[in-house]
């Protein structure tokens, strides 16, 4: 039996857009045929994955009548019934169509930014029919090409009155879901407002309901704006706010990849697994990737598979990094306690001057050896399977 067989209790979850994805960019059209949801469901259970994500219109066409929808829906959750697979997050595409091109929430027109919340709570309630408990918003067009068109304040003030609603609407109608908002630099506008998920860690205690809001990071999206991705998913956790998360990869410097988990930067793909793994992530991994243009629909499975046996594959190795006797006892030495120091801790008077008042050696601190060539060699090592 391969230990890397993916199972329910790993939660690893493919956007119906991701698999669904049919391999058009700016510069060339379609190379794969469409697949119908209820197929790729199939798909899903096949390649061994746990849930399904979608848009709105990822299932239901956007000028649906209300029986088509009706229809649609039952067909895709006896599709889901009948293959196991689980709906754990919702979302809307607030992008595609013509009328978001100046923004949804942002936009300069009232008409547009009432009609971006009306399919927004549409979206919303076909997420709850399908038992959705997360509800992410990302404002892909929530931005700009010339500032010229709006003050950026504005466009923050709109965007918080519109996720106030949304939460209000998720009160209202007893849905329970989570939001999740979902942070990027860049594409499809030159500038996208809440540029980094650190913006939105910002941005939601300013909410009515902060604790019905947090972040659903991107490695590709934290990556295109040059940073560490784990840094910003430590941050979202430490702060309790880690509600959902984008997989995939991203080479730096390059336009919007989408790769496969784990397939550039494999250093970067390993600490956040660690990461994830050590302080108990309980959420679904959700892979935002899709296979390169050149696969047919069999290469897509390979793609499905591959971000989930990689992610796998690094949760074996950060097991292994934790149990190496090595690794552990140049941990242990970095911090050990030095005699006689003064507490620093929590502020007190008699602990303040106590601490104005002691002579620090600086060469005796300078002797602690930080082995960290050592340190990340042995990680290296283990990554490539030298030891
Ligand atoms: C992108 C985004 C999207 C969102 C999705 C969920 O760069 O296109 O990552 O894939 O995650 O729209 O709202
Ligand atoms: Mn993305
Ligand atoms: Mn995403």
């Amino acid at each position: 039996m391969d230990s890397y067989q993916p199972k329910p209790e790993h939660q690893f979850s493919f956007g119906l857009w991701t698999l669904g994805n049919r391999g058009r960019d700016p510069f060339g059209d379609f190379v794969r045929a469409p697949l119908p949801p209820t197929e790729m469901v199939a798909m899903l259970a096949e390649v061994g994955a746990w849930g399904v994500n979608l848009h709105d219109n990822d299932l239901v066409p956007i000028d649906a009548t209300g029986n088509e929808r009706d229809r649609i829906v039952r067909e895709f959750k006896q599709a889901c019934s009948r293959h196991g697979i689980v709906v754990p997050m919702a979302t809307v595409s607030l992008f595609f169509h013509p009328i978001f091109r100046d923004g949804a929430f942002t936009a300069n027109d009232p008409a547009v930014r009432a009609y971006a919340m009306q399919k927004t709570m549409r979206a919303m309630d076909l997420g709850a029919e399908l038992g959705a408990k997360i509800f992410v918003l990302w404002g892909g067009r929530e931005g700009v090409d010339t500032d010229a068109c709006r003050r950026a304040d504005d466009a923050i003030k709109r965007l918080r009155e519109a996720v106030n609603y949304l939460c209000a609407y998720n009160l209202d109608r007893g849905y329970g879901y989570k939001f999740a908002l979902e942070a990027k630099p860049n594409e499809p506008r030159g500038d996208i407002y809440m540029a980094t998920t650190g913006h939105y860690l910002g941005f939601i205690p300013t909410l009515d309901h902060p604790e019905m809001v947090g972040v659903n990071p991107e490695f590709a999206h934290e990556t295109m704006a040059g940073l560490n991705f784990m840094h910003g998913v430590a941050q979202a956790w430490e702060a309790g706010k880690l509600f959902h998360i984008d997989l995939n990869d991203q080479m730096p410097g390059r336009y919007d990849q989408d790769l496969r988990f784990g397939s550039v930067n494999l250093k970067g793909a390993f600490w956040l697994v660690k990461f994830l793994e050590d302080v108990g992530y309980e959420g679904p991994r959700h892979f935002d990737a899709h296979a390169y243009r050149t696969e047919d629909y069999e290469g897509v499975k390979d793609f499905a598979r591959g971000c989930m046996r990689s992610y796998l594959i690094l949760k074996e190795k950060a097991a292994h990094w934790n149990a190496n006797q090595e690794i552990q006892s140049i941990l242990r030495a970095l911090g050990e306690a030095r005699n006689g120091l003064p507490q620093v801790g929590k502020y007190s008077k008699a602990g303040a001057s106590a601490l104005l008042d002691y002579e620090f050696d600086k060469d005796k601190i300078l002797e602690r050896r930080l082995p960290y060539e050592r340190l990340d060699q042995l990680t290296v090592d283990i990554l490539l399977g030298g030891c």
